[in-house]
């Protein structure tokens, strides 16, 4: 077992500089904290951006700061102001940070900006290359750093990958506003994990990866590039322990220890004894919903204005991104507010906001969330909120109440909070009168629950649930592994092919010999296809068919002059060495009548659908219309046709992303077998992509080499993961 690599846009430890010198201090972050089990002694190393640019750098200091940083396991990537400028400031906080937050009037589309972001990106990868081996596990954080699985995967395919959002990734009617979305999906498609806050963030992503990439997904799995790719959900919680026995110690404090902070949240409480604090932490950031708040704080004072000179909101608005433009303006909104609302409901001896715009030492943090009845915290769209998790942390005799927007990850865990909409004034000011008139009782019952969950589920257990996962990602693959048709196995079978006294090989053509095409017609052959169809053709002691649902016109056009064996419409038609086709089953077409309005009622309704016609079948295509309306117009058309066709001989066959009717006594598999007793084959091959093969991959015997094309269930032997690869197998045939 190789070492565990995190990759993070900051490192977790922050450099100071002084007297010449420079100090590398651990940071207090969650994501520090949380990865401590992770990232622990020299078994791990984390990359990142140290915090200062190469201009900050004094550069009789840049040797002291790698070794200074490497006690501290941790290894920087370098970047100029420049690069911060666009990666970090730029495309980062200007346009993924708004987009994926639902604020799409906030987002710059500047292709410079991410221009920088994929350059970037590429440094971050590169570290990663110089400095793992391909052992090691990569644990990528965070939207600035979306392209490096990718990057990393495209070097090193083998090496185990995961990467963690800790924002929400948004709907895919927002998502598919950016103008570099297949790229960002593409790049996170490197991870063999990639982890979520919640359920419908991965719910989003997995919809965005079907529609925009078009890609196969399978309950929470992605088929990529021969891979599979996980995606799961992983609540990220908070070091319980350090919250809560700060809590305790802060109880037993004696007054003389005590901060300045809290001896004037004392001083508030004796003179009023029955007032109560109401408490907000955020970052200055518009997603945290500050400005709404104040706005709801004065919707609420005017409702319940008893509750005038007796409640008071504490906001702590850490400085954050000051030099992006909207967080400019968000700074001056929120000071005009708290102006305003003090200036209208003060009195001599009350101010209803006291606001702090700075960031706070731990143990002020921890005095505000003790001092503080109710917790009051409404982002417009957060992914996670950990302020919520910490207040609750820190309430140890279990009172205490916290007012939660419904917009928050931590909603979803947190139940017994009260649940808010941020935009809804009238729910928020109903939920403060409900929660300062909460009795104690119902307080402890409902932070019991929560304090539970918190202590269980804790970030260190997050931490170690994401690289379990990963961990058995990596060990599932080699089931994969197994029934691949590697190089190995494919000599064994080579052998068995050349030592045989006479060959029969059956091959699917859509999806096997060649791609899908929007126009089944346009998906003729291409000339290396040809090339090698007639070698297979010359091949001595070897019957070679192509074997396909498709209709006899096509097949004739575009095979017979080459003169190959073909079956056709799944085994209605047969054609050998250039002859026209003729019939190999007798079958009955005057059920079409009847089926086809259907199909065209169908197509109607389903915008991108469309009916083939076949001799002796007839085809719904949905390949092309919104992948999962598609899906459910096909469950839809399916109990259709069952119930029309009980009384006829008739089957109903789902493949890839088209639904085929045609009489039951015809299929892929009762073909093969009727050429299959035509001669002694001692050398039986068949090879397809979609449900339609399975009938040959089941019926053929049992020494027949089954071959499926793409990581679906099947009856095959052996699975194969591209067309490409199909045909390097093929090849070999005849060399
Ligand atoms: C992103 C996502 C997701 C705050 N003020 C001070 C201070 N803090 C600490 C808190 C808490 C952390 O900062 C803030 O974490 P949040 O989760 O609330 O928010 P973001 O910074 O936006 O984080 C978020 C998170 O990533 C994790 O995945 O939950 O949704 O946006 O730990 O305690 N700490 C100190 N002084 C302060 O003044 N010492």
């Amino acid at each position: 077992m190789g070492k565990t690599i995190i990759i993070s846009n900051r490192l977790p430890v922050q450099l100071q500089i002084g007297n010449g010198d420079i100090h590398a201090v651990p940071s207090v972050g969650g994501l520090a904290t949380g990865m401590k089990s992770v990232h622990k002694g020299g078994e791990s190393l984390w990359i990142g951006w140290s915090g200062l640019t190469d201009e900050e750098i004094p550069g009789e200091l840049a040797p002291k700061i790698d070794k200074a940083l490497a006690e501290h396991g941790s290894s920087k990537v370098n970047l100029s102001q420049e690069e911060v400028d666009g990666f970090y400031f730029g495309f980062s906080n200007r346009t993924i940070w708004p987009l994926f937050h639902y604020f799409m009037e906030y987002s710059e589309f500047k292709l410079t900006s991410w221009n920088t972001y994929k350059a970037v990106n590429r440094k971050f990868a590169d570290a990663i290359l110089e400095q793992s081996g391909p052992d090691d596990i990569i644990w990528v954080h965070d939207y600035q750093l979306m392209l490096v699985p990718q990057m990393v995967k495209a070097e090193r395919p083998d090496s185990s990958i995961g990467f963690f959002l800790h924002i929400p990734f948004p709907s895919y009617e927002i998502f598919r506003t950016l103008p570099w979305r297949e790229e960002i999906l593409k790049g996170l498609l490197g991870a063999d994990l990639i982890g979520f806050h919640t359920y419908d963030y991965e719910r989003h992503f997995l919809s965005s990866v079907r529609r925009l990439l078009r890609l196969e997904v399978s309950f929470n799995e992605i088929y990529f590039d021969d891979r599979v790719v996980k995606v799961d959900s992983f609540p990220m919680g908070i070091d319980y322990q350090k919250f809560s026995q700060a809590a305790r110690d802060h109880a037993k404090m004696s007054k003389k220890d005590q901060s300045e902070l809290q001896r004037r949240l004392n001083s508030h409480k004796e003179s009023a004894p029955d007032a109560r604090f109401f408490l907000s932490i955020d970052r200055l950031d518009y997603t945290k919903g500050i400005a709404k708040r104040l706005n709801a704080f004065e919707y609420f004072l005017n409702k319940y204005p008893q509750y005038k000179e007796k409640v008071r909101l504490i906001i702590l608005a850490v400085p954050s991104r000051s030099n992006v433009p909207q967080y400019q303006l968000l700074k001056k909104e929120v000071d005009e507010l708290v102006g305003r609302i003090n200036g209208e409901f003060s009195t001599v001896s009350w101010t209803p906001i006291w606001y702090f715009y700075r960031s706070m030492p731990f143990e002020n943090l921890i005095d505000l969330y003790t001092s503080s009845d109710i917790a009051w915290l409404t982002p417009i769209r957060d992914g996670m909120n950990l302020v919520a998790k910490e207040y609750i942390a820190t309430r140890t005799d279990q009172t205490g109440v916290l007012i939660l927007s419904e917009m928050a990850g931590s909603a979803y865990e947190m139940n017994e909070a009260l649940l808010i909409n941020p935009n809804n004034f009238e729910q928020i000011a109903d939920a403060l009168y409900k929660a300062i008139n909460m009795p104690e009782e119902e307080q402890k019952s409902r932070n019991k629950i929560l304090q539970k969950r918190l202590a269980r589920y804790n970030v260190e257990k997050w931490a170690n649930d994401f690289m379990q996962a990963l961990t058995d990602q990596r060990e599932k693959d080699p089931a994969y592994v197994t029934r691949r048709l590697s190089v190995d196995l494919m000599n064994t079978i080579l052998r068995d092919y050349r030592a045989a006294k006479k060959r029969l090989l059956f091959l699917d053509y859509d999806g096997t010999l060649t791609g899908f095409h929007n126009d089944p017609q346009k998906a003729g052959p291409d000339e290396a296809l040809i090339e090698m169809l007639d070698k297979l053709k010359s091949l001595e002691n070897t019957d070679t068919f192509i074997i396909s649902g498709r209709d006899k016109d096509t097949f004739t056009r575009w095979f017979v002059p080459r003169k190959y064996n073909m079956i056709v419409e799944h085994g209605v038609w047969i054609s050998r060495g250039g002859e026209a086709f003729k019939q190999l089953e007798n079958v009955k077409k005057d059920w079409m009548e009847k089926i086809r309005p259907v199909l065209e009622s169908f197509v109607d309704r389903t915008p991108g659908s469309f009916i083939e016609e076949k001799n002796y079948s007839l085809a719904w295509h949905y390949r092309q219309t919104d992948p999962d309306f598609g899906q459910k117009r096909a469950t839809e058309l399916d109990t259709v046709l069952r119930s029309l066709i009980a009384n006829d001989d008739l089957s109903i066959l789902n493949g890839n992303k088209v639904m085929e009717i045609k009489s039951s006594n015809v299929n892929k598999g009762r073909a093969a077998m009727r050429i299959f007793a035509e001669d002694d084959y001692d050398f039986v091959f068949a090879i397809g992509d979609d449900w339609t093969d399975e009938f040959m991959f089941q019926e053929l015997p049992d020494q027949a080499v089954t071959v499926k094309v793409g990581r679906q269930k099947t009856q095959a032997k052996y699975y194969i993961d591209s067309i490409k690869n199909v045909r390097e197998l093929l090849s070999r045939f005849i060399n």
